[in-house]
């Protein structure tokens, strides 16, 4: 006769590992947490509370694995992937579905029973000798109506140990929820690994999402966003839920802008990965609630959002003491930090493109032994970081946190921002006309250039729906019902704008510097706050010259000249009108687009049209005001 969970983890487990477990009271997880031992086959288990001492074992396991090596600096550590294992494997992920369910083909879907064979047959003993380490967490809040609790076994120190720094513990949430915890599950092996401790089988590498029993697989990868279940794995699991219940989960920002007298007015911001998403949470004299991942309520007619984090594993490349000063400092104080893909120095410091100072020489990289000049097997350099490295960190090491960060209540959003990297379309900031024109035409109509942060080619232009395409498990039609819908019955809705950080001249130079973003967000927050007043172009409502000069002098110190404005915010009628077509054409072959899609792209490109005969093709902030 079978043993049961209880019985099974007595035996197999040492007795504080099982009183650990048992005092949760919690059968589905006992079942859950039996079924992958003996699926696994580890040597040994490790189960690990809220407790500070089990949390330093498993920092300890880390180091001694040899999965994080210390650096110079006290608290730095440095990680590193396989060479070829450096950033999200789309091909590889697939949403298991259902014989006879579909979703659209622009997200990877994978027949359920075919998807779950052939990751039963890689996780089998996948673990031998190995310890499993089981962990709880909880995203969002600790007691908050928002949170989820969730359940992480791995058999990476690395891995648990970067949950630690980007969740809220979970152990206590087990315990004060007992059997009505509804729990999210992952299960992550990195399988086999090399002298370099990096994966050996990539051939194997899978992230499988079973949306049915809410499990997420993830085997023969190391990189964060393929391991680190509570991130963008438990972010498809968490869309069908805010689907099925009413509510949003956003790829977005969450950050407060302090206005005249004082004031902190919350914004949401969607941003594809590698596209500015943590430089504008990390803004100088702002505050951050998180950078990557949120889920939005209705409540009493408000909008209320809470960051499911409490950490960044945040891209490094390109932050530098002059534009990014708040990173720059945690990056340099003794306190937790796990850098991952950057370069090594020989004096144990850590390097990256875009440090300030001088590329050093040589060191140890994702490539291993790394020296200037050296090739790839494609005779391509290989840079001393690699573009999409990243470090991990608590957010509590950042100076800029915001006070209601870890509110139960979440936060109220009065403003909800969409951007991509585009070249040649929309001016740098703009504000939608109401609810539906924002989240059709800036959410639902979001393009962007592809990056690093995927594996692939970069460069190649995009549709990516609210930044969030790569995790809907939703078809897509329906994630924009849910965000149209959502606008409804609120006493004030907030306002919708786009922003893009990438706009080029025509010689193929960024019409913007980095921090002009600072006068982005200030501005938004005046016209949320009704203090000025703006332009109505085609497209939507663009800021005064008279109102920006001031804030960039007030702000960067800067003499904002009207001919810089002028180029920034000229609209570009030709570039939009194809915007127009292509997004229709998109949303002409998905199959339940709702129609608001169309009503508000017909009329915005009447607008368009109609604009272009007045003014011509390209038609100046003056002529429209
Ligand atoms: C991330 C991503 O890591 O979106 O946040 O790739
Ligand atoms: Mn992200």
């Amino acid at each position: 006769m079978a043993l049961t969970p209880e019985k099974f983890l007595k035996d197999k487990l040492s007795p504080d590992a099982f009183s650990k477990l048992i005092q949760l009271r919690n059968q589905k997880l006992l079942e859950f947490i039996s079924e992958y031992i003996k699926k696994c086959n580890p040597a040994s288990v490790f189960v690990c509370t809220d407790d500070a001492e089990d949390i330093e074992y498993i920092k300890k396991r880390s180091l001694h694995n040899g999965e994080e090596k210390a650096l110079a600096i006290s608290g730095h550590t440095v990680h590193f992937d396989n060479y070829l294992d450096q950033a999200r494997d789309k091909k590889h992920t697939a949403i298991l579905l259902p014989a006879g369910k579909t979703l659209d083909e622009k997200i990877s879907t994978m027949d359920r029973t075919s998807g779950l064979d052939d990751i039963q047959n890689i996780m089998q003993d996948i673990m031998t000798g190995k310890e499993m380490i089981v962990r709880f967490f909880c995203l969002g809040p600790n007691a908050s109506p928002f949170s989820i609790p969730a359940v992480q076994i791995t058999d990476s120190a690395y891995v648990a140990h970067s949950e630690d720094l980007l969740y809220r513990p979970g152990y206590r949430e087990f315990l004060r929820l007992g059997n009505s915890a509804r729990f999210f599950k992952f299960i992550h092996s990195q399988g086999e690994l090399d002298e370099r401790n990096t994966c050996k089988n990539l051939d194997q590498r899978r992230v499988y999402i079973d949306l049915e029993e809410e499990i997420v697989y993830s085997a023969n990868t190391q990189y964060g966003g393929n391991t680190i279940g509570l991130k963008k794995l438990a972010m498809r699991l968490a869309i069908q839920r805010a689907f099925n219940e009413g509510w949003l989960t956003e790829h977005m920002l969450i950050m407060a802008i302090h206005g005249p007298g004082g004031r902190s007015t919350y914004f949401t911001g969607a941003f594809p990965s590698l596209c500015g998403k943590t430089s504008t949470a990390m803004l100088e004299g702002e505050t951050i609630v998180g950078d990557d991942i949120a889920y939005l309520h209705k409540k009493d007619g408000e909008v209320r959002a809470v960051n499911v984090e409490k950490g960044i594993f945040g891209i490094i490349m390109g932050i530098n003491s002059k534009d990014d000063p708040i990173q720059w400092n945690a990056l340099h104080s003794p306190n937790e930090v796990i850098f991952s893909n950057i370069l090594v120095t020989s004096d144990l410091n850590a390097y990256w493109v875009g440090k300030d100072g001088e590329m050093p020489q040589k060191g140890e990289n994702h490539s291993g032994e790394w020296w200037k000049g050296k090739q790839d097997d494609s005779g391509r350099d290989i840079p001393p970081s690699h573009p999409n490295a990243r470090f991990t960190i608590s957010l509590d090491a950042m100076q800029n946190l915001d006070k209601a960060a870890h509110d139960p209540a979440g936060v109220p959003i009065s403003g909800i921002v969409y951007g991509g990297r585009d070249a040649d379309t929309s001016v740098p900031v703009e504000e939608a006309f109401h609810w539906n024109h924002g989240i059709v035409t800036k959410g639902a109509a979001l393009e962007s250039e592809t990056t690093a942060a995927t594996l692939g080619k970069e460069g190649v232009r995009q549709f990516n729906p609210m930044s969030n395409l790569d995790f809907l498990s939703i078809s897509i039609g329906n994630y924009v019902r849910i965000n149209l819908d959502f606008g409804k019955n609120l006493k004030k809705s907030p306002l919708i704008f786009s922003v893009n950080y990438f706009l080029l001249d025509e010689n193929g130079k960024f019409l913007n510097e980095k921090n002009d973003k600072k006068v982005w967000y200030r501005w938004m927050e005046l016209r949320v706050n009704g203090d000025v007043e703006a332009i109505v172009t085609p497209t939507g409502r663009i800021p005064r010259y008279e109102d920006l000069n001031p804030l960039f002098k007030s702000i960067l110190d800067k003499d904002y000249t009207l001919s810089e404005y002028t180029k920034q915010f000229t609209v570009r009628i030709p570039e939009n009108l194809h915007k127009i077509d292509r997004i229709v054409n998109i949303y002409k072959n998905i199959l339940d687009t709702p129609r608001e899609i169309f009503m508000e792209l017909s009329a915005q490109k009447d607008r368009l049209q109609k604009a272009q005969q007045e003014h011509g093709d390209y038609i100046t902030p003056r002529q429209l005001s």
